[in-house]
């Protein structure tokens, strides 16, 4: 006997519409299956033209997992992909265990993981936008609604409509705080672009290793004060939107956010309910768009991180490829170029290339310049040598020379010390 729960046993079941990634597709749903504690004990597959309507996989095929079912006596099956409130039901009239799709896999593993106040309502919401229109399939409902008998038929059925009126406000008043959040957000991001800091967003595919490229950040510029974000080989490790400063060796300084990660067929709830959090990405100076090159899907990850992206209204903000983990690949073909670059966040390889392209892509408002301060002002050179990159210094009788690159901001505030060319 296996020593896990019998009661977590699934068998997992995909249509291949002809898909190139399909095999792998099947492979992340069971890792989805298993990041939620499943256990996949049979996996059944299907090549058709296109998805039935009815039964979305062909009606034999159906009749054969009925029976593999029953055999194995297994409590869960899986599809791959979402299935319409029809389907749900008539295929629980063949199948004597409980059903999920790929979708309620995802948006549960958001739910276990949501940690900030933000990050759970949005969950909620994915959660309940799923649940509205399948709430007649759900046994509860159901039951309630036969419940009452022939008497309670009418106050039965009405029972259906205020879970779904229920269901509704609960939405609604949900969706009122978020907003609430994200006009603190915005508050807060108006402030932050006003401290003229540039704002880099790293984003891609669940697991790429966003978070760990923050944290080698973070200790390549010994930020001790600076709290580590979470880096896990799970799916979803993130959900919660970090932002960290970074203040490179020539104190040139930006903003760093880490976000969720993007999955195939991520689910429109999870979008729609994370597009607040996910359209600040669009306001930042620069992305990094991080992608796992040693993963042999690398293709499809950029092209659905790229979807998501176009979904969610993206048009102008640069991106710079960042190839990461190239320590797993065998062979030595990696070779940067002017909008990319291969690193390695674990062994922290390829980062002086990385904030090269960074500093020209995000950073080169800088403006060099030199500039005279007397030296009754003092505590200016000393404010220059925190948060400018000063080239030289030198001495007069009337004050400090100081060579320099400051920010934009920085520069028209202290134009009246600047020494004309
Ligand atoms: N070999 C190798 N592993 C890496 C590298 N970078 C990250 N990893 C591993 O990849 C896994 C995922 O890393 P994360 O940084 O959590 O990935 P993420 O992109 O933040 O993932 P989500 O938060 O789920 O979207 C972890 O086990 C990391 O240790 C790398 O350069 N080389
Ligand atoms: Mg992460």
């Amino acid at each position: 006997m296996n020593n896990y729960d019998q009661n977590s046993r699934v068998v997992i079941v995909g249509v291949n519409t002809n898909q190139d990634d399909f095999d792998y597709q099947m492979e992340e749903l069971k890792n989805l299956a298993v990041a939620n504690d499943y256990h996949v004990v049979e996996t059944m597959t299907q090549n058709l033209y296109k998805i039935n309507n009815k039964y979305y996989m062909g009606k034999g095929k159906l009749e054969e997992l009925a029976n593999l079912v029953s055999h194995i006596q297994v409590p869960i099956v899986i599809f791959n992909d979402e299935l319409s409130p029809s389907q749900v039901r008539i295929i629980s009239e063949y199948l004597s265990c409980k059903i999920m799709d790929r979708t309620k896999l995802i948006l549960d593993i958001f739910n276990s993981r949501a940690k900030t106040k933000e990050a759970k309502i949005q969950t909620e919401i994915a959660l309940l936008e799923y649940r509205l229109p399948r709430l007649v399939g759900e046994g509860d409902a159901l039951d309630r609604q036969r419940g009452g008998g022939v008497h309670n038929k009418g106050a039965g059925e009405t029972k259906l409509e205020t879970d779904r009126r229920k269901i509704s406000q609960r939405i609604k008043s949900l969706n009122i705080e978020l907003s609430d959040i994200k006009t603190k957000r915005e508050t807060t991001r108006k402030r932050r672009q006003k401290s003229d800091l540039p704002i880099i967003s790293l984003i891609g595919y669940t697991n790429a290793g966003k978070s760990t490229i923050m944290n080698a950040l973070l200790e390549l510029y010994h930020h001790n004060d600076n709290k580590e974000v979470f880096e896990k080989n799970m799916l979803f490790a993130t959900l919660n939107t970090s932002i960290r400063n970074i203040k490179l060796h020539d104190n040139k300084e930006f903003l760093l956010t880490d976000t969720v990660g993007f999955i195939k067929k991520l689910p429109h709830q999870v979008v729609n309910a994370f597009r607040s959090t996910l359209e600040e990405v669009l306001h930042s100076d620069l992305i990094l768009h991080v992608v796992d090159c040693s993963d042999p899907n690398h293709k499809e990850h950029m092209e659905t991180t790229q979807n998501v992206l176009n979904e969610l209204g993206y048009t102008d903000v640069p991106i710079i490829m960042v190839y990461n983990k190239v320590d797993l690949l065998e062979a030595n073909n990696s070779s940067n170029s002017s909008n990319g670059v291969y690193i390695s966040a674990k062994y922290k390889r390829g980062f002086d290339h990385l904030v090269e392209l960074i500093e020209e892509h995000a950073l080169k408002t800088y403006i060099r310049c030199e500039m005279l301060i007397p030296f009754q002002d003092g505590e200016l050179v000393h404010y220059f040598n925190e948060h400018a990159n000063v080239l030289t210094t030198s001495y007069d009788y009337n004050g400090t020379m100081l060579y320099l690159e400051c920010k934009q901001s920085d520069y028209e505030k202290y134009r009246d010390y600047v020494v004309e060319a």
